[in-house]
């Protein structure tokens, strides 16, 4: 049981028992108990937003450089507990230990970066109309911000937030997936050791529809940073009662295009792994591969061999496991449903299919990392987000087609392309309507470069300059001298 974090809320720099209902945790891969979470009451999110509003203007008015001391230590705290955190994220979400230890140490990375970028936070002297005219435009902190995250990256999806926040001077309130709770509660700790002031930081948990709900409504929050579906974002724009910024990173249907010139065993290997890890829980992970004709059959053959090479395990068990146990039976069910959708309208199972056997697997939400073939747009696995280890793949005749293909769909987060020959990059590369287009490899996001959405996959940036832009209003300030 992780006792410590039991039924706890971070609010005002103090942990308070919540008053709320009891809610369980479970850890997906045993279906034990591991702890629970308090519903925060409408008082305790409140209080929350209240303790976020008096700490914002003395946290705004701190030197960047101050600000940028506190998230360098803040970075180094979560490095410092890098394994305690990495066995917490295990124990609630699933995957193995030492992805979970990867991307604690990702949100360490994200509270570096962001510590250098608050002193690079500044704005323009723009000429004036006349000589006697001059204006300058400065960038300010929008001030007290609502988070909502997912359980797929239950750190580095709240670190974006709090980093791009903290380093622009605003201050949050965080409200993490219901399935995975202890990590966030495990970051507030780090918060406490960095010495971050009172109130900069606060946590509520409880369910979505319950307490994110009350922070989308809360008329004292001057920006919603909402990461998670393209239906609950939806509903967040429908129903936020005030006019204030807001980003959105929401889901997506990733393709891979395997161009005519593509190195078939790199284009396989990158599709095994990003098709694949965390479970295929991720908003970039690869949904749907076209192949070139000529190279179809080839490139089963091997993406079919680097699939069955991956290894499933009780990620608390098996540390370097490729992959752990699913979040939760949602998306398991989910991904059993696309596949028999698949089945039935004609695609061929290429690999997995089932879930794995054994007395490790009896309890927990395991499934195959699967591949169906002859796959077409009248499938869900190439149209809708699957969210779990299905891919589908078919085959294309032309660049033309495949670039059709790949935009064939109301997501625009992520897409990724193999080829060698520079003609085809540049073609594919530029049709693709993605935020995010990864080429002969699948890396789609970097710390120090955009990462967003179009269409359905949402508004907004995270990571790079941009990230901490999304916490910035300008101020047009024009001097007649
Ligand atoms: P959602 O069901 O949308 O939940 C996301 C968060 O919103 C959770 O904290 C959830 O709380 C909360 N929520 C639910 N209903 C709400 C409401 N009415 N008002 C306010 N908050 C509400 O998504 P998920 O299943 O956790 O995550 C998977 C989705 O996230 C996928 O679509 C994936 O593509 C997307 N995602 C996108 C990105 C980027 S960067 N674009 C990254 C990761 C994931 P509960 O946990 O209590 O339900």
């Amino acid at each position: 049981m992780l006792a410590a974090y039991d039924s706890q809320l971070f609010i005002a720099g103090q942990w308070q028992r919540g008053s709320g209902r009891a809610l369980p945790v479970e850890n997906p891969a045993t279906g034990e108990v591991i702890g629970h979470i308090a519903a925060a009451t409408a008082g305790e999110v409140d209080a929350a937003v209240a303790a976020a509003r008096r700490a914002f203007r003395p946290w705004a008015r701190l030197a960047p450089k101050e600000r940028g001391a506190a998230l360098h230590r803040l970075g180094d705290a979560i490095s410092a507990r890098a394994d305690a955190m990495a066995r917490i994220m295990t124990s609630e979400q699933g995957k193995p230990l030492n992805e979970a230890r990867g991307e604690i140490l990702k949100l360490a990375e994200a509270c570096h970066f962001y510590a250098e970028e608050a002193e690079r936070v500044h704005g323009e002297i723009v000429p004036g109309a006349t000589t006697d005219h001059e204006s300058m435009v400065v960038r300010e902190p929008i001030g007290v911000v609502g988070a909502i995250t997912p359980w797929n990256y239950p750190a580095e999806l709240i670190g974006w937030k709090l980093c791009g926040a903290l380093a622009a001077g605003c201050t949050i309130v965080i409200k993490p997936a219901e399935l995975t709770p202890f990590t966030a509660l495990a970051i507030a700790e780090a918060c406490m050791e960095a010495k971050i002031p009172a109130g900069v930081v606060n946590i509520v948990t409880g369910k979505g529809s319950e307490v994110g709900q009350a922070l989308v409504e809360h008329r004292d929050i001057d920006k919603i940073a909402f990461t998670g579906s393209s239906a609950v974002g939806l509903h967040i724009q429908r129903t936020t009662p005030i006019v204030r910024r807001m980003s959105l990173e929401l889901g997506g249907n990733c393709p891979l295009i395997v161009a005519p010139s593509a190195d078939l065993d790199a284009a396989a290997k990158g599709a095994a792994r990003r098709g694949f890890r965390n479970m295929g829980q991720i908003c970039i992970a690869v949904n749907r591969i076209y192949v070139a004709r000529p190279h179809y059959e080839s490139f089963l053959d091997r993406l079919k061999g680097a699939v069955e090479r991956l290894t499933i395990a009780n990620g608390l068990e098996r540390p370097d496991a490729d992959l752990g146990a699913m979040a939760s039976a949602e998306p398991l069910e989910k991904t059993k449903a696309h596949l028999a959708d698949a089945l039935d309208k004609g695609a061929r199972l290429v690999a997995g299919g089932s879930a794995p056997e054994g007395e490790t697997f009896a309890r927990g939400h395991f499934f195959r990392p699967t591949v169906v073939a002859d796959c077409t747009h009248e499938m869900k696995v190439m149209t809708e987000e699957t969210f779990g280890p299905l891919v589908g793949v078919a085959p294309f005749d032309t660049l033309d087609e495949a670039a059709d293909l790949a935009n064939d769909t109301p997501y625009g987060l992520a897409s990724y392309v193999y080829a060698r020959d520079l003609n085809e990059v540049r073609a594919l590369s530029q049709r693709l309507d993605y935020g995010n287009v990864a080429v002969n490899n699948v890396d789609a996001g970097v710390m120090n470069a955009p990462y967003g959405g179009r269409k359905q996959s949402g508004v907004g940036y995270e990571h790079g300059r941009e990230g901490m832009l999304e916490y910035l209003n300008f101020k047009h300030i024009r001097i007649r001298y």
